[in-house]
């Protein structure tokens, strides 16, 4: 077993981390004076907010979270990309209960920053092997029959860090490149119906309209099977981050097809071959070969708390979280275990277990201030089951960085604070 870092070189957890590496500690909490309780405001006192009127109803015209969740935010790594216009930040899945990620707190990625698309000026063009090439508008998008569903993104780069050791200590770090919003839009097979698809059309390329005009070619079959264009997450419209106004929703497959500010489709009857799928985005294998069009997000699970982030702040009974998710279909089963690996209790799931979306697991422990190993293990519907990492690097060898999905370990301490370790 080797601790985080040390195959790091010279990443030490401070520079990774900077000003969150203490978040979930011990002494931030205090810090935070969430430990330390002001008796004056306890039971059987009034407390200090209770005999003053409050805040008046126009306080937020939008609302905002409590000051005292100021910490519940999204994080970026300064040495994974080179500028902000072309970088990520991930999502604090240990600070979210449930399974629908606030749209202020979803993860980014963007290869040319975040576009302002005036929603007046905005079109999408359908050329290609079509019967008829259409320019669309927001508005006509929104007259097509509406659709209305719950999926996961996750960037293929998720954990890709953590290929050849444990590195990065958190869990925000380490998977949270993947967000779980409700989209409402416009089934992509409506739109096909609409345009009129010539028989020998197989493939479609989505294009955006940022900067870095990304692009990727996407098989006729998923195209018509569940793909949508969304023009609103979570009941409002798209945040500007997430592709405002309209965004192209890939069910189940990597983040990268997502095509966000989305202002064409071309059907043709081959791929694209854009740069996101050749340069990036492929699997280099042991050989020097690259796996190509690895498009669906195998079965992952992350326990949530506790976490780096997350330590165990008392003996006693412990309720253990954690979010499990499939590109292939429902959530079948999600197993805990708490001595890596050697035995395992199934979590108790918490529905609506839903397609190709976030499931929220739980399992209560007992905890005494023995160390533990903490792990979770996905399953779903069709029968596959969570990798380690060993049997992950067996097929796919040292090389990748993108999908990996294996099973992570969160080392426990006697004094409860957790970090990111790597078995095997
Ligand atoms: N137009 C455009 N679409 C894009 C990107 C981009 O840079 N430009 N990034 C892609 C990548 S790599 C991912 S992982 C997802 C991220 O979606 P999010 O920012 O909503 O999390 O969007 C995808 N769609
Ligand atoms: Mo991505």
């Amino acid at each position: 077993m080797t601790k985080k870092g040390q195959q790091a070189g010279s990443l030490s957890r401070r520079s990774l981390l900077g000003g969150a590496a203490a978040i979930g500690t011990t002494a931030a909490l205090k810090s935070a004076g969430a430990l330390e309780a002001n008796p004056a405001n306890l039971p059987p006192n009034v407390s200090e907010w209770t005999p003053y009127l409050g805040a008046g109803v126009d306080a937020n015209p939008y609302g905002v979270p409590s000051e005292f969740e100021s910490h519940v935010v999204r994080r970026s790594v300064e040495w994974l990309t080179a500028s902000t216009e072309s970088s990520v930040n991930f999502t604090p899945l240990q600070d979210l209960e449930g399974f629908v990620t606030p749209n202020g707190l979803c993860f980014e990625r963007h290869h040319g920053g975040v576009p302002e698309v005036n929603p007046v000026d905005y079109r999408l063009m359908i050329n290609g092997l079509v019967d008829r090439e259409l320019i669309f508008t927001l508005d006509d998008l929104k007259r097509f029959p509406q659709t209305n569903r719950f999926h996961f993104l996750e960037c293929a780069a998720n954990g890709g860090m953590e290929w050849r050791g444990a590195q990065l200590n958190g869990c925000q770090y380490t998977f949270g490149m993947v967000h779980n919003v409700q989209y409402t839009g416009v089934k992509l097979s409506d739109i096909c119906r609409e345009v009129g698809i010539k028989p020998e059309a197989s493939w479609v390329m989505a294009e955006g309209g940022d900067s870095a005009g990304m692009n990727r070619s996407i098989p006729i079959e998923k195209i018509l099977d569940d793909c949508m264009i969304a023009y609103a997450m979570n009941g409002e419209a798209l945040r500007p981050e997430q592709g405002y106004p309209a965004r192209l929703v890939v069910p189940g497959w990597e983040g990268n097809m997502w095509v966000k500010w989305i202002r064409r489709l071309e059907f043709g009857d081959m791929p694209y071959m854009a740069r996101e799928e050749t340069s990036k985005y492929t699997d280099l294998m042991e050989d020097g070969k690259a796996r190509m069009f690895t498009w669906v997000m195998d079965a992952k699970s992350v326990v949530t708390s506790p976490c780096p982030e997350k330590a165990l702040m008392s003996k006693g009974t412990q309720l253990l979280r954690g979010l499990a998710w499939s590109g292939r279909g429902k959530i079948d089963r999600v197993d805990v275990s708490l001595d890596g690996g050697k035995n395992w209790q199934t979590a108790e799931l918490h529905g609506p277990v839903m397609d190709k979306c976030l499931t929220r697991f739980t399992l209560p422990f007992e905890w005494n201030g023995e160390e533990l190993l903490v792990q979770s293990r996905a399953m779903d519907e069709t029968g596959y089951v969570q990798p380690t990492i060993g049997e992950l690097q067996k097929v796919r060898g040292l090389n990748s960085i993108y999908h990996n999905n294996a099973i992570a370990t969160w080392q426990v301490h006697a004094d409860g604070s957790v970090d990111n370790v790597r078995l095997g």
